[in-house]
């Protein structure tokens, strides 16, 4: 065996242990952070198993983008409640590991995932956002993870802004009306986010080259914005959301639903009341019952 191929064994045999002080501290000072080769081909085969599965189930809302035009991209939310392969993904994988050692959390939940499905070459670029103004919760313990099935450029990659999930939150964009820069999702609250494409010079832009494998870890508050694909490329992702011990349910304004919609939830939490409900399953420690063996 050679020694890239003992090291990338070794990886998959630990992939919380990629989650050292140095890496940790990146994600507090940064928000970001680059994990190399962390996922064995199985998760990536599984992934992939599940986006077939509802991108084939016609009952899967399938959130277009820039719709009616040629760089048009899907997007599905919640496959965890529709793909068995997700739910065994999240209950089986290192993923939900990875982030509670991020976070620092004993306990981690799951709060969403979704696909970026940009399958048709020469697809547009996911606006810039933070997603934590779309979540109704507040608190420190909460992280990201993304996962892509393809081999990616740097251009293709989703590109952050480090140090920006300790500085101001911008309303989000309007998924119905991604092109533009002068409207937010909720137009109250919250400040305008800048228009960061429009000088990209003026900012600190990282992304990078991804391998299958590869997984990128960030602050959901973090400033970020998905790379374009080349005519001839594609580029399918799949995100997830989890959240530890310290995360609360908070109010957003009442004139847009929040993302994931979750209606009743509102009724049975107030602001301030710990994120508990089964909208959002325990995935670590492991419960008996999703347990193997
Ligand atoms: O993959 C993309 O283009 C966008 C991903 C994203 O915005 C996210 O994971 O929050």
């Amino acid at each position: 065996m050679s020694t890239a191929e003992v090291a990338r064994r070794a990886r998959w045999d630990d992939p919380v242990g990629l989650v050292d002080a140095s890496a940790k501290a990146r994600f507090e000072q940064d928000g970001v952070v680059l994990l190399r080769g962390a996922l064995h081909p199985e998760w990536l085969l599984l992934i992939e198993m599940g986006l077939g599965r509802v991108l084939a189930d016609g009952a899967v809302t399938k959130h277009e983008f820039f719709a009616g035009t040629e760089g048009a991209f899907r997007e599905t939310v919640r496959n965890f409640d529709v793909a068995p392969e997700i739910r065994r993904l999240m209950f089986d994988s290192p993923i939900a590991d990875i982030l509670g050692a991020f976070m620092g959390s004993e306990q981690v939940f799951y709060y969403s995932d979704e696909f970026f499905i940009k399958d048709r070459g020469g697809s547009k670029r996911t606006p810039w956002h933070q997603d934590t103004p779309y979540f109704p919760v507040a608190g420190s313990q909460l992280a990201s993870i993304w996962i892509a099935l393809d081999r990616l450029t740097r251009e293709e990659c989703l590109e952050f802004i480090p140090g920006s999930h300790r500085q101001t939150l911008y309303d989000g964009f309007d998924p119905g009306h991604p092109g533009d820069t002068d409207k937010g999702f909720y137009g109250e609250g919250l400040p305008q986010r800048p228009d960061i494409e429009a000088d990209r010079s003026a900012w600190n832009i990282v992304g990078w080259d991804i391998e299958p494998g590869d997984v990128i870890v960030s602050s959901p508050s973090i400033l970020h914005g998905g790379g374009p694909t080349r005519v001839e490329g594609r580029r399918r992702a799949l995100a997830i959301r989890c959240f530890g011990d310290d995360v609360v349910f908070a109010e957003r304004p009442a004139s847009r639903p929040t993302v994931p919609l979750t209606p009743g939830l509102g009724l049975h939490l107030k602001p301030g009341d710990p994120l508990r409900s089964p909208w959002y399953p325990r995935l670590r420690p492991v419960p008996p019952w999703q347990q193997h063996g």
